[in-house]
């Protein structure tokens, strides 16, 4: 841990008392580390205990989740919500149905949503849901039946102005629709605004589905701008095959670059063609398949179970699957087979370690909390869509996207220029910008 002494003190209190919670530790420490020179220069924060209060959610709720399966037999999942600053607007993060779904991982991804919200300039909170309940293998009957548990605890908590819940790993429309559905059937009202990723048939926004994976790609695009490069003829391995993989993939092709592979929790396929998009969301939105299924129907591609996605070579990597999933040694890899940029899509995807293997190595690192805030920045916009009864076309949505990355990637780079001198040093310009924007407004707001 770098940092002066109160920097190092706050870092101990977090490990104290969250023991056991290392994801939450790590993103806590990635935080800590860049805030010095912000510190150091706004004097004005110290004595106000910002760091201290940054730190704590400010509320953490825990329930069960009782719920019946296909055969009769009753299930018990436990569901989460961590409301974690609601200094610059009402709660905002997504919801996450995963096996390894536990307090310390809802509790990272809240404390990395506050300084990405910050970092959209869009008036959003920080927060961040879930469950430990398993979607794989389960019925449509069965994911409704999950939902409908789920917030019948959950829709106390919620509210267009208090706590807005959108989707993230193995929640997508489907299970925002069943959770809309049961939220509005309590409360006995249509507000449109208490979830976002709904269907554009009632009420969601172009461009949500595709934006975290669009909104990677543009903000891999403005790094390599600055170094007078882009996408066009370059290789790309994008990890994961889930929906921000999907539209990185998309997205990179539009703008003249090749993905060569991409993978699941199975393994990887590499095709030197190109990943055949149509096919990908044939075999993984459709039809639900593991990612060989893409090799089997696809002569020139070849499945990989052992090794992962990151030993092949290639100009661009976009991890977009989950946290801890880029290691050193992959990092090592990608450097040595000439990586120039890297972008996370996923939230805390690479590794400290592997971080600090790109950063001496040269190469552009854009931090999930930059790189993937075209997800909830597209959020963003639905809600003021949902709040002013409108709705505006893919086209002008996209465009709206595109300017936030830019302006996402521009505050980045000043920051870290500002704070640390190097305007390549994304980490800290992400975090620093983050952190300034709700430093100021918990102090204006006093100590609450
Ligand atoms: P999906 O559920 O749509 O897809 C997740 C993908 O990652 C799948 O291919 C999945 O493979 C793979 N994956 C998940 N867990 C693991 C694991 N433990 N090991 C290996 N592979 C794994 O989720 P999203 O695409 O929505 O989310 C991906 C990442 O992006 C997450 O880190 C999420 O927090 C982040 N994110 C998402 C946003 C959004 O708008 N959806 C916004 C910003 C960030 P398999 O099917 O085999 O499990
Ligand atoms: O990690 C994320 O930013 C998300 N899963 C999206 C959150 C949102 O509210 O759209």
């Amino acid at each position: 841990m770098n940092g002066n002494a109160h920097i190092k003190a706050v870092y101990a209190e977090i490990r104290r008392r969250n023991q056991g919670e290392v994801e939450f530790h790590q993103a806590a420490a990635e935080v800590l580390d860049s805030l010095g020179p912000a510190l150091d220069r706004h004097p004005e924060y110290a004595g106000t205990g910002i760091l201290e209060r940054l730190c704590e959610p400010e509320r953490q709720l825990i329930f069960r989740v009782p719920w019946v399966d296909d055969s009769g037999t009753v299930r018990v999942n436990r569901g989460f919500r961590v409301e974690f600053n609601s200094a610059l607007g009402p709660y905002k993060g997504g919801l996450r149905f995963h096996p390894s779904v536990n307090l310390g991982i809802v509790k990272f991804l809240g404390f990395e949503q506050i300084f990405k919200n910050a970092l959209t300039g869009m008036g959003i909170g920080g927060g961040k849901g879930g469950s430990d309940f398993d979607p794989k293998g389960r019925s449509d009957a069965e994911i409704m039946r999950f939902c409908q548990s789920f917030m019948t605890e959950l829709y106390r908590h919620l509210g267009e102005h208090t706590d807005v819940p959108a989707g993230d790993i193995g929640v997508g429309a489907r299970e925002i629709g069943y959770l809309f559905g049961q939220y509005k059937r309590i409360t006995n009202r249509y507000e449109s605004g208490v979830l976002t990723g709904k269907p554009v048939a009632w009420g969601g926004s172009h461009v949500r589905t595709e934006a975290t994976g669009y909104g990677a790609v543009y903000f891999a695009e403005a790094m390599l701008a600055t170094r007078g490069d882009g996408f066009h003829g370059r290789r790309v391995v994008v990890s994961g095959s889930g929906n921000v993989a999907v539209y990185a993939v998309e997205k990179v092709h539009a703008l003249g670059g090749r993905v060569v592979a991409c993978s699941d929790s199975s393994g990887y396929v590499v095709d030197e063609d190109g990943i055949d998009l149509g096919l990908l969301k044939d075999v993984k939105e459709v039809r639900g398949a593991r990612i060989s299924v893409y090799a089997e129907a696809k002569p020139s591609a070849r499945f990989s179970a052992r090794g992962t996605v990151y030993d092949v070579p290639c100009d661009v990597a976009l991890p977009c699957a989950t946290q801890n999933e880029l290691g050193r040694e992959d990092a090592v890899a990608l450097v040595k087979n000439g990586v120039i940029a890297v972008a996370e899509g996923a939230n805390m995807p690479c590794t400290p370690d592997a971080m600090a293997v790109f950063q001496e190595a040269g190469v552009l690192f854009g931090p999930g909390k930059a790189a993937n805030a075209g997800g909830v920045a597209t959020s963003a916009l639905e809600m003021r869509q949902n709040a002013a009864r409108d709705s505006w076309t893919f086209e002008e949505t996209e465009a709206r996207l595109a300017s936030v990355m830019r302006e996402v990637h521009a505050e980045c780079r000043a920051t870290a220029e500002a704070y640390g001198g190097n305007p390549e040093d994304y980490v800290l310009g992400a975090n620093a910008a983050g952190f300034l924007r709700v430093a100021r407004a918990m102090t204006a707001q006093g100590v609450v």
